[in-house]
């Protein structure tokens, strides 16, 4: 359940820092967004959205092009997790979304301290009141000669997620030594973060 608790953390978190925009949910007989084909719109068929979005999975164009432009992109999974959002009732919308670098920082510490990482090296970003949607990004050195760090996200080494209990999953590029989700989620995860949740502060982070 942990793995799956990560990906709705973070689709939800996704949601939050993304617009939602309109869209017509019904065509006919099929349901848009309905991917897996049970009746329903919900978090389970925007986890393939964004599989299809990472090209992971075969995109179905008919059910997952949300905005109908003919292709089945993040903005399409976006659509999707806005639907499913509804749909299943989620908690109080969190209030805040913040962002920090302050070591002080109790999300950073928690990263720095536990996988000895310079808090130099750690961006959160977390949510006010805490529902469990915390994440730290993670980056290299500007150069193997600098000993400042680049936060850029071609840098982007990796994305711890933080829950209540203070559980910490990891999700990385290629998948390889994440902790807490699949292979395929965990590029999905660390995708997502680059591509949504960055851009979101582009004060903070750079190439995003
Ligand atoms: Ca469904
Ligand atoms: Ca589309």
């Amino acid at each position: 359940m942990k793995k799956l608790k990560m990906t709705i953390s973070l689709v939800l978190s996704c949601v939050l820092f993304s617009s939602l925009f309109v869209f017509n949910a019904y065509a006919e007989d099929v349901i848009k967004g309905d991917i897996n084909g049970d009746g329903e719109v919900k978090v389970a068929d925007a986890r393939i959205v964004l599989s299809m979005a990472a090209h992971i999975t075969e995109p179905d164009v008919q059910k997952a092009d949300m905005n109908s432009d003919g292709i089945v992109s993040l903005e399409d999974a976006r659509a999707v997790l806005a639907i499913s959002v509804d749909l299943v009732e989620l908690p109080e919308k969190t209030g805040e979304n913040l962002i920090s670098d302050d070591p002080e920082n109790e999300f950073i510490k928690l990263i720095s301290e536990t996988y000895k990482i310079d808090s130099k090296a750690l961006v959160a970003i977390y949510a006010v009141p805490d529902l469990g949607n915390n994440f730290v990004l993670e980056f290299g050195k500007k150069s193997a000669f600098s000993s400042e760090y680049s936060r850029s996200a071609k840098d982007l080494k990796k994305v711890y997620q933080i829950d209540l209990e203070r559980n910490i999953n990891i999700a990385t590029s290629t998948g390889i030594g994440c902790v807490g989700c699949s292979m395929g989620e965990s590029i999905l995860i660390f995708n997502l973060v680059k591509t949504v949740m960055m851009p979101e502060f582009p004060d903070y982070f750079t190439d995003v």
